[in-house]
């Protein structure tokens, strides 16, 4: 439900109708991504503030500064908020805008991986080392080499390889890396650079990451996203195309790539055999919620499946003041995914 149609919208009733209520309301949480490590939930959020800047798109209000970690006992016991974890004014190559994080659990040890615009203005990703997974974590001075765009995500693998997958576009800048290098020549603009209509659309990135979690030991890789004839999907095809909020899971030996569709507000996914794809669609998990962004990941927690998403519903809409919440999901006999719908009918 994008900002410019919750002028109607009654936020009591809504919140009402939600399936689900959000996992913390004294601060604003958004992009959560849920881990179980050693028995427990842990959920790795962006930490939305106001920071005063104005809406646009290029995400500039998306202006957070830090992260903190939430944790559950159970799928049902209160999240509890172990406070900041990691700051910005701590990581050297950081200028502003911490946005969608993960983390990996290897060896005893926790990494907080994280997307953030360098001093130069470019977004890439770091990683950030702790003893506990809830920090506090220490970040590496640089950022991965040859990083770039938004929105990581790592998979451990059942072989014990773990990939990270990122990539989004407009804010994301996405679009200004298709020749393989950043482009500062022209204006900073979320649509200037994208493929036409009827190009294929851009697509997120997959690197197997290097065996201490700290770099890519590959150079990153496109993932094809196609539709049922094997053809990848167009970039005019703003209800299937990828957008950023890349995750990956695995139910009954099938990769599972789901992603945010940004401007049409779905939640979607699109299956493969192995780890870089291609993935071809399936369908939506999700349907919009309130709020511009929508994104989630998908966490197996004793044998359920459970989507953490966010929504705007507790600041009554204000794009960049999220809250995350939790949903379970289920699967068909083919594996296909339900469509959920956040607030009942
Ligand atoms: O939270 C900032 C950005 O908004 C994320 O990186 C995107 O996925 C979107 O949720």
């Amino acid at each position: 439900m994008p900002e410019d149609s919750i002028d109607h919208i009654n936020f009591d009733e809504l919140n009402k109708k939600a399936i689900s209520q959000p996992l913390v309301k004294h601060i604003y949480t958004a992009d959560p991504s849920a881990h179980v490590f050693n028995g427990k939930i842990y959920i790795y959020p962006s930490h939305d503030i106001d920071a005063g800047e104005a809406f646009d798109d290029l995400g500039s209000h998306f202006a957070m500064e830090d992260y903190h970690v939430i944790s559950m006992d159970t799928i049902n016991a209160e999240a509890i908020d172990n406070g900041v974890t990691l700051h910005a004014k701590d990581v050297p190559w950081v200028h502003q805008q911490m946005w969608a994080p993960d983390a990996a659990h290897k060896d005893g040890k926790y990494y907080l991986f994280f997307p953030a615009k360098a001093h130069d203005g470019i977004f890439r990703i770091g990683v950030a080392v702790s003893d506990s997974p809830i920090g506090p974590f220490t970040p590496q001075p640089e950022a991965i080499k040859g990083s770039f765009s938004i929105d990581p995500a790592v998979f451990e693998d059942e072989d014990g390889n773990y990939y990270m997958y990122f990539g989004g576009i407009w804010g994301g800048q996405l679009q200004r890396w298709r020749t393989g290098t950043f482009n500062a020549e022209q204006p900073e603009s979320p649509t200037a650079h994208l493929p036409k209509d009827d190009e294929p659309a851009l697509l997120p990135y997959v690197a197997k990451m290097t065996d201490d979690l700290l770099e890519f030991a590959e150079k990153p890789k496109e993932i094809e996203i196609v539709d049922e004839n094997g053809n990848l999907l167009l970039a005019g095809d703003n209800d299937r195309r990828f957008f950023e909020a890349a995750w990956m899971h695995k139910y009954n030996g099938t990769y599972y790539f789901s992603y945010s569709t940004g401007d049409t507000h779905y939640i979607c996914y699109a299956t493969g055999d192995n780890p870089y794809g291609p993935f071809t669609y399936q369908g939506r998990i999700l349907n919009p919620v309130v709020g511009w962004t929508s994104h989630h990941s998908i966490c197996e927690v004793e044998g359920k499946w459970y989507l953490f998403y966010h929504d705007s519903s507790l600041s009554k809409g204000v794009t960049h003041l999220r809250s995350v919440k939790v949903a379970e999901i289920t699967y068909d006999k083919e594996g296909k995914i339900n469509t959920l719908n956040p607030y009942k009918d």
